[in-house]
C-alpha cells in the first residue's frame, strides 16, 4: 500500500487520485490533518486523520497498512510560514523526521518529499538557477526545505533509506486551490478571470518565477518515483523546470481568450519573498538521469485551466 499525507492540499488531492488510477483505490491510504472536501477523495479509498506532528497515529497507520510507498507533502507554505516561523519550522521538519523514522523502522520502500525552489534566496544566481549553488533561502519555508533536503540526503546515505524529492516550482492546477505560498496568484487569476474578468495582483507586473502545471508535476513526481534506484543520482531534490512568466505575462495569455479581462498590481509583503526567488531554473539532471521533459507552456496551460474551470462552474 501507499500512503499520501496531506492528501486534501493542491498536490496532494490531485496525486491521490493518480495513485489510485495506478494501484488501486484500496492500495492508496490518503491522509490529511482535517476530513476533504473533495467527495471523490473519499470516494475512491481510505482515508484517515492524520497529524503528522503525532508519531503515535503515524506508527498505528504503518502498523496496519505495511506501506511500501509514503508521499509526506503535509507542509506550511512560504507566505503562511511568516506568519508563524516557529510553528512552520516545527511542521516542516518534525513532521518530516516523524515521516523518516517511521519510514525506517516499518521498512518502507521509497519516500517522497517535496522541497521547493525556495530553497534558492537572494545571493543564487537568479536565471538558469543550477542544480548546485548558493543557497541562502531567507523565508522560514524556504529554510525548512533546505534543512530537509540535507536531512533526506543523510537518511539515503548513513542509513539506506530510499527518499526521492523535487524542488517544485509553483504549482497551478484547476482542481485544488493552493494553501499560503508566494505562487498562489498564478491559480487564482484563472479563477478571477472567469469570475470577475479582473485581477487585482499581490505581485508586481514584471516579477518572474518558475511555474508548472499540475499533469506535469504529476508526471515528473510519478517518473521519478518509478525510476530505478541507481538513476535517482541526486539524492538531496531535483531542480524542475517547465516555464516561467511574469503577472503581466499571464494576463496576456488570459487576453487571448477573454479580451476583456484586467489586471491591476497591488503588491504585498509576498513581493519580496518572490524577489528572493529565481526566475527560470536549470534542470538538467533530472533531464539526464531520468528523462524528464515537461508538455505544456504558458498558452497551453492557460487553454486548458479556462476550459476545465468554465467546465466545473457550467456544472456546479
Ligand atoms: C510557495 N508554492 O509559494 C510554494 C512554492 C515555489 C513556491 O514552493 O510557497
Amino acid at each position: 500500500t501507499v500512503l499520501v499525507i496531506g492528501a486534501c492540499g493542491q498536490l496532494g488531492s490531485e496525486l491521490t487520485m493518480e495513485l489510485r488510477n495506478m494501484y488501486g483505490g484500496s492500495n492508496v491510504v490518503a491522509a490529511d490533518i482535517a476530513a476533504p472536501k473533495q467527495t471523490d477523495l473519499l470516494e475512491s479509498g481510505p482515508f484517515e486523520t492524520v497529524d503528522v506532528l503525532d508519531k503515535n497515529i503515524l506508527a498505528e497507520l504503518a502498523a496496519k497498512y505495511k506501506f511500501k510507498q509514503i508521499y509526506h507533502l503535509a507542509a506550511v507554505l512560504s507566505a503562511t510560514g511568516e506568519k508563524n516561523p516557529k510553528f512552520a519550522w516545527r511542521l516542516n521538519m518534525d513532521g518530516l523526521f516523524n515521516v523518516l523514522d517511521m519510514a525506517l523502522e516499518y521498512k518502507t520502500e521509497k519516500v517522497y518529499w517535496p522541497s521547493s525552489i525556495a530553497v534558492f534566496g537572494p545571493g543564487t544566481p537568479r536565471e538558469n538557477t543550477p542544480q548546485h549553488t548558493v543557497m541562502d533561502p531567507n523565508t522560514v519555508y524556504g529554510i525548512s526545505k533546505q534543512a530537509g533536503e540535507r536531512w533526506c540526503e543523510y537518511y539515503f546515505e548513513k542509513y539506506g533509506l530510499d527518499v526521492r524529492s523535487l524542488r517544485y516550482p509553483g504549482l497551478i492546477g484547476y482542481k485544488a486551490l493552493p494553501g499560503g505560498g508566494t505562487t498562489d496568484y498564478a491559480v487564482d487569476i484563472y479563477h478571477q478571470a472567469l469570475e470577475a474578468q479582473k485581477y487585482e495582483c499581490f505581485l508586481s507586473e514584471n516579477t518572474y518565477l518558475p511555474m508548472m502545471y499540475m499533469p506535469d508535476a504529476l508526471k515528473a513526481t510519478l517518473d521519478l518515483m518509478h525510476a530505478p534506484a541507481e538513476q535517482v543520482k541526486v539524492r538531496s531534490s531535483y531542480n524542475l523546470s517547465a516555464m516561467s512568466f511574469s503577472p503581466k505575462e499571464i494576463a496576456a495569455s488570459i487576453q487571448k481568450h477573454i479580451p476583456e479581462f484586467e489586471i491591476s498590481y497591488k503588491p504585498d509583503a509576498r513581493q519580496q519573498i518572490a524577489d528572493s526567488w529565481p526566475k527560470s531554473i536549470d534542470d538538467s539532471a533530472a533531464q539526464q538521469d531520468w528523462n524528464w521533459k515537461p508538455a505544456y507552456t504558458l498558452d497551453t496551460m492557460t487553454e486548458d485551466m479556462l476550459l476545465n474551470l468554465n467546465k466545473m462552474r457550467t456544472t456546479v
